[in-house]
């Protein structure tokens, strides 16, 4: 329940937020102040990075590339300090939100993704195709595609990568931002959502209740449209009280010139 902050090392401006646990506690030990809020509000911001770590990171290419689409777009091996990197995304990372992906060497630290990530939206125009590919490679299909109600307008599907991340698919039209959001499971709703507004400027671009999976959610983003942006997903399980954080899920960075120090002054 920490809020660190550090610079990413590639831009001058820039935080690496841990959500790691994205309760009240947190929502309520970040609000900042005034005048951090005016900065906020100053200039472009976007999303950067999210940083996983998985066990085999030439599966998880293979996997996000062949299925998914997604390019590599840098891959670093550290042999002495035993772990590779690599940044994956559909676009530059200068202009696309990209997953930054860790593994460690030889590590008897067995990987454990925990309860508060939920999982990555990725928006495709042939669902459908994607999740036979995804099937046929030995995917783990956690929910077939379809709408959420008989005639619904969304179709969408969810399935695990070989470390266990879930993936959530989406039909949509071609978008420049295939890596449409990411998804954090809170335990309060409201006070989430008022800490994505407060300290990050975000706002709040949907918000919907659906009682028959007993869930609300709220999306959270930079921008006005959901569909043109990448979004957080804040979901509210019902009645769950606690998340565990567990190793594999490690930060998402937003660009912003002032949030390193807006976080810097937040952060006693
Ligand atoms: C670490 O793993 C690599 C690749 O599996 C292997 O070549 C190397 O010998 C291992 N190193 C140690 C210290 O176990
Ligand atoms: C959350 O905020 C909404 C208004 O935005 C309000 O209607 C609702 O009662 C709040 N929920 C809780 C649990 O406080
Ligand atoms: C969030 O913050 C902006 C200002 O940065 C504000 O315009 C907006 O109404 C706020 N609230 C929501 C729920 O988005
Ligand atoms: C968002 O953008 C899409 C594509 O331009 C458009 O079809 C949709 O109506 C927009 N939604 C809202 C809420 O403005
Ligand atoms: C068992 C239990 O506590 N159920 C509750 C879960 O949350 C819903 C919505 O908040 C309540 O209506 C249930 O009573």
């Amino acid at each position: 329940m920490y809020i660190y902050t550090t610079m990413v090392k590639q831009l001058v401006c820039g935080i690496l937020l841990f959500l790691s646990l994205m309760g009240s506690s947190m929502a309520a030990r970040a609000v900042p102040h005034d005048d951090v809020l005016e900065w906020v509000q100053k200039d472009s911001r976007r999303f950067l990075r999210a940083n996983i770590r998985v066990s085999d990171l030439d599966r998880t290419i293979k996997f996000y590339t062949e299925l998914f689409g997604l390019k590599v777009l840098s891959r670093k091996d550290f042999p002495e300090e035993k772990y590779s990197n690599a940044i994956v995304g559909f676009g530059p990372e200068e202009s696309h939100f990209v997953i930054g992906l860790t593994c460690h060497h030889n590590t008897t630290d067995k990987l454990d993704i925990g309860t508060a990530f939920s999982h990555f939206g990725i928006a495709t125009q042939d669902i459908y195709n994607t999740v036979e590919k995804v099937r046929a490679s030995g995917g783990v299909i956690t929910r077939e595609p379809g709408p959420l109600v008989e005639g619904g307008d969304t179709v969408y599907a969810f399935m695990n990568d070989p470390d266990g991340y879930s993936f959530e698919l989406l039909q949509r039209p071609p978008t420049p931002e295939p890596l449409s959001h990411i998804c954090l499971n809170v335990i309060d709703l409201n006070r989430s959502i008022e800490f994505y507004n407060k300290s990050l400027g975000m706002n709040l671009l949907l918000k919907f209740d659906v009682p028959q999976e007993q869930y609300t959610v709220g999306m959270v983003g930079y921008g006005s449209n959901l569909t043109q942006t990448v979004v957080i997903e804040l979901k509210y399980n019902y009645n769950v009280t606690a998340y565990k954080r567990g190793n594999g899920y490690a930060q998402v960075s937003y660009t912003h010139a002032y949030l390193y120090i807006s976080f810097s002054q937040t952060h006693k």
